[in-house]
């Protein structure tokens, strides 16, 4: 007998053996824990970025998130129709007496959830390590970071850069002119990185300039070396839509099921998403070039998204786990980038560590707090807005020893923006919190006192402490995100007869593609009003 209470809640695994520091390792394809009783809480971790990660209540069954059409790129699709409380790689129970028991898994493709007082973990195919522990949260998640740092790695890079980012002000309606004015009126701001999104592209799986950049990307980024910033570049490399011409020249590129269709990855820009299968030589050497070409460019910060396309559930030409293939294809990418800052977004967290410098952790960030159709009619909490990404990215960062984790753009422009003064500073804490800066402000929406608190904001370096679970010393200030990372009461009986219907209709492409053009309207109506 030990004094290791895991150990007595252990009711099947393979073997057992006591953990360095604390806590048991075992092995098995399945292993199961028995809890002294019915927990109260549950730690559901999500498996890309953008998927929710937070306590929410263990005894209620969730409803599933809504629009379904959306599930491969919100969650994790073979999981998404699982009413248990569950999560990717890791859960954890509270019980009543705030003890937290913690099981999590040492290699891929596994899975966590939770039966009535049962803790059950599974790998996919095959059997590996699981990390148990009880006790405090935080040490339970310092542990198993600890364990996966020995087994995946940590990302290379020292620090984390201060960031620029288009995205979160101009979507994906930049242009040269218009980046180069930004370019020009950041002045003395401290970003080091001066990043392009989403927009420069001719399509998604056509990786070249369209006519909004006629210098070429290589000119673009030219200019902003000569501005003293590191050029940045955002691409979807796993991603092909039908538009594209890769999608009809190689359509044995593209991951398949079972039946030899297509596998969707999700539906954004108006239309179907498809992901290339990283299994095929081919597709291999093409990501390279590509790689190669963004470098040769001149793009030394370079930001990959949507990344979860490579590890969905398919058939693939070499037959391997689904998070070994895509994490073979990442090796490919972080090589090919050579000593480029690499982020990833989008990414299945687990098997992007040890391969990337910087992670984004949580679902985007808007210039609103919360959408209540999102919240009450879709239950669906991988959506942007403010609130999204403070609850999972403050339950994600134990990974900090492993990688830089990045919370999203903060905003301190009230123009464009229906965040309180209040909100806008959560957010720019939780960016503090996390050790990752950057923003989407247009210097001209900025008013002077909003440009001086920036440029304080960025040269900024606090002591940051975690003093509970969501509360923080951050230099002289105490900040507590409890009230933000409060999971909502479950819908009623009305809000989810709406939420069917409303999530029924998101499912249509031709509403969608109707929907998307109303907004892209309203964008370039919004830029009129608001030049940058
Ligand atoms: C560019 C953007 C930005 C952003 C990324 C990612 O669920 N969704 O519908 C969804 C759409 C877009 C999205 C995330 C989720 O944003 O996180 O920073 O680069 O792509 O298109």
């Amino acid at each position: 007998m030990t004094s290791n209470p895991i150990d007595q809640l252990i009711l099947t695994a393979e073997t057992t053996r006591q953990a360095k520091g604390g806590g048991v390792i075992l092995t098995g394809s399945s292993v199961k824990l028995g809890l002294p009783s019915r927990p109260e809480f549950y730690l559901v971790h999500g498996w890309q970025s953008w998927s929710l990660t937070g306590w929410v209540d263990a005894s209620i069954r969730l409803p599933v998130m809504k629009p379904t059409s959306m599930h491969p790129m919100q969650t994790d699709p073979v999981y998404a129709n699982d009413p248990r409380p569950n999560g990717a790689w890791y859960g954890a129970a509270r019980l009543a007496d705030g003890q937290a028991v913690f099981l999590g898994a040492l290699s891929l493709e596994s899975h966590v959830a939770l039966d009535g007082a049962t803790l059950t973990g599974w790998y996919e195919r095959g059997g590996g390590e699981w990390f148990a522990s009880c006790g405090d949260e935080a040490e339970c998640l310092g542990r198993y970071a600890d364990l996966l740092k020995e087994r995946l790695g940590k990302g290379r890079a020292a620090k984390p850069y201060r960031v620029w980012c288009s995205w979160y002000s101009l979507y994906t309606e930049i242009d040269e002119p218009g980046l180069l004015k930004i370019l020009a009126d950041l002045g003395d701001l401290p970003f080091e990185i001066f990043q392009v999104d989403d927009g420069w592209q001719k399509g998604i799986g056509d990786w070249e300039p369209n006519a909004k950049f006629p210098s070429g990307m290589d000119g673009l980024a030219a200019r902003i070396k000569a501005a003293g910033r590191t050029p940045g570049l955002w691409l979807a490399p796993l991603l092909v839509t039908p538009s594209a011409p890769l999608f009809r020249r190689h359509p044995d590129w593209l991951l398949r099921d079972e039946k030899g269709r297509p596998v969707s990855a999700g539906y954004n820009w108006s239309e179907k998403l498809y992901a290339l299968d990283t299994t095929y030589p081919e597709v291999l050497e093409w990501l390279k070039a590509l790689m190669g070409r963004v470098r040769a460019w001149g793009y030394d910060y370079v930001k990959l998204d949507f990344l979860y396309a490579g590890a969905l559930p398919g058939h693939r030409h070499i037959d391997m786990p689904r998070e070994a293939a895509y994490r073979q294809g990442l090796k490919v990418i972080r090589e090919a980038l050579g000593d480029a800052y690499f982020l990833t977004c989008g990414a299945p967290i687990l098997p992007s560590l040890g391969l990337c410098d910087g992670m984004r952790v949580g679902p985007d960030v808007a210039g609103h707090w919360e959408d209540p159709r999102d919240r009450d009619l879709l239950v669906n909490f991988a959506t942007p807005g403010t609130r999204n990404a403070i609850r999972t990215t403050l339950n994600r960062l134990w990974l900090k020893p492993l990688v830089h984790t990045d919370p999203d753009v903060v905003y301190f422009r009230e123009r464009q923006n229906s965040l309180t003064a209040g909100q806008r500073g959560l957010l720019q804490d939780l960016a503090q919190a996390a050790g990752f800066k950057a923003t989407s402000d247009v210097p001209a929406w900025l008013a002077p006192s909003e440009r001086e608190a920036l440029r304080k904001y960025l040269q900024a370096t606090p002591e940051v402490r975690k003093l509970e679970p969501y509360v923080y010393q951050i230099g002289e200030r105490r900040v507590d995100f409890n009230a933000a990372v409060q999971m909502p009461p479950l819908p009623g009986r009305l809000a989810k007869l709406s939420g069917a219907v409303i999530g029924g209709l998101a499912n249509v492409p031709a509403l969608m593609k109707i929907f998307d053009s109303f907004g892209r309207r309203a964008m370039r109506k919004m830029l009129k009003e608001n030049p940058v």
